[in-house]
């Protein structure tokens, strides 16, 4: 069987869907994009790129030699093409503004440029997570700088998400909002291959991930919930469950799309002004949005994620996503 890449998926997409170029274009930059930062996360201690910056991202965590790169690595592959209004990201306060010199195009790209840092240092898979929102006409038309109002629509908006794993295999997870297609990174071609073509979540499933050390701190529904999946048979949901937890959101996410399961960062006590640790618009919607072209569900205990109005950039939420049964079983818990 011919092997279909990524750039023969994206045309035949567009024949059949009516995907604009500019989109297909965007995939195809930020793919690229990640396959360099692939490059540059696997030469580890060769390439001099472990350990920390002695900087704080906007979040206030320490920036890893890594993040920094990646990042820049993003902002340069797509600053120049002409397919954006502007960026977004997890690395930095502000909006990032196309320069002058460059056109500017109707799409926002959002990322976490590398998910998963603390990992990175021990060798553990870590990911990019982006998301593609377009630019309302209202920001667009403006040839000044592009405020932060722009990008806060709700996922339900989002016109594409996905991510990348650097794992055992280097892997691009993508919808479109027409299902989910995973891509394998042929490194002898340099091309992402088809090998996943239509993904779906289990509805039912007997994992969990979650941090546990966090279990003091959570609210009732979720002491609730999980002291019943920990019960296993002898308790009210009458079966055994497994627990992992990778702390690489794009890691197990990657699991759960894969085999199913029920991912977990509620949001706890230990900070009152944060509702969760995840962020909203470059972590919780684009997964959420990929999660659910696969049959999966995503909440934050209370409400859909896709359907959460943004007040901030970089505002976080908690997150409960994945097999479809599980996050309406633990949502119903927060209403009871
Ligand atoms: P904790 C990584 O820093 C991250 O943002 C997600 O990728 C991951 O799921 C979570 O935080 C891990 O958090 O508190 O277990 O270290």
């Amino acid at each position: 069987m011919s092997r279909v890449t990524l750039s023969r998926f994206l045309i035949e997409q567009t024949r059949s869907h009516n995907t604009p170029a500019d989109l297909r274009f965007l995939i195809e930059v930020v793919a690229r994009a990640c396959k360099r930062i692939s490059y540059e996360v696997s030469k580890g201690a060769l390439g001099g790129v472990l350990g920390s910056m002695d900087t704080e991202n906007v979040q206030g965590e320490v920036q890893k030699k890594l993040d920094v790169l990646s990042n820049e690595i993003l902002l340069e592959a797509n600053e120049w093409g002409g397919h954006l209004a502007g960026m977004a990201s997890e690395e930095m306060d502000k909006a990032y503004q196309i320069p002058g010199k460059y056109p500017k195009g109707a799409y926002l790209l959002v990322f976490d440029p590398l998910d998963g840092s603390s990992n990175i240092d021990v060798n553990v898979s870590v990911g990019t997570i982006f998301s593609v929102l377009r630019c309302p006409d209202e920001c667009f038309s403006q040839n000044d700088t592009l405020g932060e109002e722009a990008f806060l629509q709700p996922g339900t908006r989002q016109v594409a998400a996905g991510y990348a794993i650097y794992g055992p295999q280097t892997m691009l997870m993508l919808t479109l909002g027409d299902g989910v297609k995973g891509f394998t990174l042929d490194r002898e071609m340099g091309s992402f291959v088809l090998t996943h073509d239509s993904i779906q979540v289990p509805s039912s499933t007997a994992e969990f991930a979650i941090n546990m050390s966090n279990q003091r701190h959570w609210e009732a529904p979720v002491q609730r919930y999980v002291d019943e999946l920990l019960s296993g048979e002898e308790g009210p949901l009458g079966k055994n469950y497994n627990m992992r937890w990778i702390a690489s959101m794009v890691a197990d996410v990657h699991r759960i799309l894969t085999r199913g399961g029920l991912f977990m960062y509620p949001r706890d006590a230990r900070d009152p002004s944060k509702p969760g640790k995840l962020r909203l618009m470059y972590e919780a919607n684009p997964m959420s949005f990929i999660i659910e072209q696969a049959g999966g569900a995503a909440t934050d205990g209370r409400q859909r994620i896709l359907d959460i109005e943004p007040t901030s950039l970089h505002q976080r939420v908690a997150v409960f996503l994945g097999s479809r049964e599980e996050v309406e079983r633990v949502t119903g818990y927060h209403q009871a």
